[in-house]
């Protein structure tokens, strides 16, 4: 195709129940809010993207800033790189982390899947890659609940993809809670399942040190950040006396948060976000830095477009899988034996339920 010229922007904001609550050290949550972007062209094609900024009293302001980015790009030729590179400059008085970063990702996301449509592929063949199933964890589960209930779910959460992998919310009052959360998720989802262990940066970190070291060796497959996000000199201590890789990445905004923690050996493996990496655009950037390090690479939320990049990905690891946004999109993706299954359908795959964005609306005064 020529041309495909940026006509105009639609913005909607939702707040989606979620099917049990979140309970985590980071926060607790009952309903998950979204931003829904819709690219509309002078052709045919709508790019679409969704965001999740986590906090539904901050999506109008988002939302408008959203706006006040994309109307740079009205009436112009959808070229995602050039536009991530203007956007970029765009937020520098604003500052480069934060709801700048997640507007411009909304933004990208959705203009790549408009520019992949355009060549009538997938994103992941757009980029140059091959559609293939992708490993995926099952992190939807597993919070900071009553021991009892552990088990049970750890069965459910297994069976319902057939996961070789799941997420466990640590952090318990003492280090003998958290063995025994573990233990009952081995004993409802079995000896073999890989448990993935996530703090939510609840200590200081002489705390992380004795806990990580009590509960080092215990067969966790990962601490995820036991400290505050961004103390990259303390992280690198924790790292060389633990021997579970120590896991962070899902609070890098924007590539050049992933280069600093690299430089300063943070973490033993990373998992970015979607939204605060930079959208696709900061994804593919943030990955080839991390590819010079040599380092394992998983996902952080945004199952659906991350197993586009994923599969172009070097040294991928783990996709997180949580079906959260599953009400507002039209075609939810599968999962089978494990792997996430990228639908054969051109772009990022995402369509949206009409009827649930209406029902979940929240007004955005836009
Ligand atoms: C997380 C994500 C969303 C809500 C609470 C906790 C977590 C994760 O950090 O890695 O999934
Ligand atoms: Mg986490």
């Amino acid at each position: 195709m020529e041309n495909m010229i940026f006509k105009s922007i639609t913005i909607r904001g939702v707040n989606v129940p979620l099917r049990e609550p979140l309970i985590a050290k980071i926060g607790n949550f009952e309903k998950w809010p979204y931003l829904c972007v819709d690219i509309h062209t002078n052709c045919n094609i709508i790019g679409r993207s969704y965001i999740g900024p986590y906090l539904v009293d901050q999506l109008p302001s988002i939302a408008h800033c959203i706006k006040a980015l994309a109307n740079k790009f009205i009436n112009r030729n959808i070229e995602p790189i050039t536009f991530f590179d203007e956007g970029m400059k765009g937020i520098n008085l604003l500052g480069y982390k934060g709801i700048g970063m997640y507007a411009l990702a909304a933004l990208d996301i959705a203009f790549w899947d408009a520019h992949s449509k355009a060549s009538n592929l997938p994103l992941v063949k757009h980029l140059g890659g091959s559609i293939k199933p992708l490993k995926a964890y099952n992190s939807r589960g597993l919070w900071l609940k009553p021991l009892q209930e552990l088990s049970k779910e750890a069965e459910a959460l297994r069976s319902e993809g057939n996961f070789t992998a799941l997420k466990l919310r640590i952090g318990r009052e003492t280090y003998e809670d958290d063995i025994r959360a573990l233990k009952a998720v081995r004993e409802g989802a079995g000896d073999d399942i890989k448990v993935l262990s996530d703090f939510n940066q609840c200590y200081s970190i002489k705390e992380a040190m004795r806990r990580c070291s009590t509960l080092d060796d215990c067969g966790f497959f990962w601490f995820e950040e036991p400290i505050r996000y961004d103390n990259y000199y303390e992280l690198s201590s924790l790292c060389k006396m633990i021997n579970t890789p120590i896991t962070i990445g899902e609070n890098f905004h924007g590539p050049r948060d992933l280069k600093i923690a690299l430089e300063n050996r943070s973490c033993d493996m990373i998992m970015p976000d979607l939204m605060r990496i930079g959208g696709v655009t900061g994804w593919l950037r943030a990955v080839a830095i991390a590819d010079s390090y040599n380092m394992e690479v998983s996902t952080h939320l945004y199952p659906e477009v991350s197993a586009h990049l994923m599969a172009v990905t070097p040294n991928a690891e783990w996709i997180e899988w949580v079906d959260w946004a599953n009400p507002i999109i039209k075609d939810p993706y599968q999962i089978k034996n494990g792997d996430i299954i990228i639908p054969d359908r051109i772009g990022t795959g995402i369509e949206w339920n009409e009827e649930n964005l209406k029902k979940y609306s929240v007004n955005l005064s836009l």
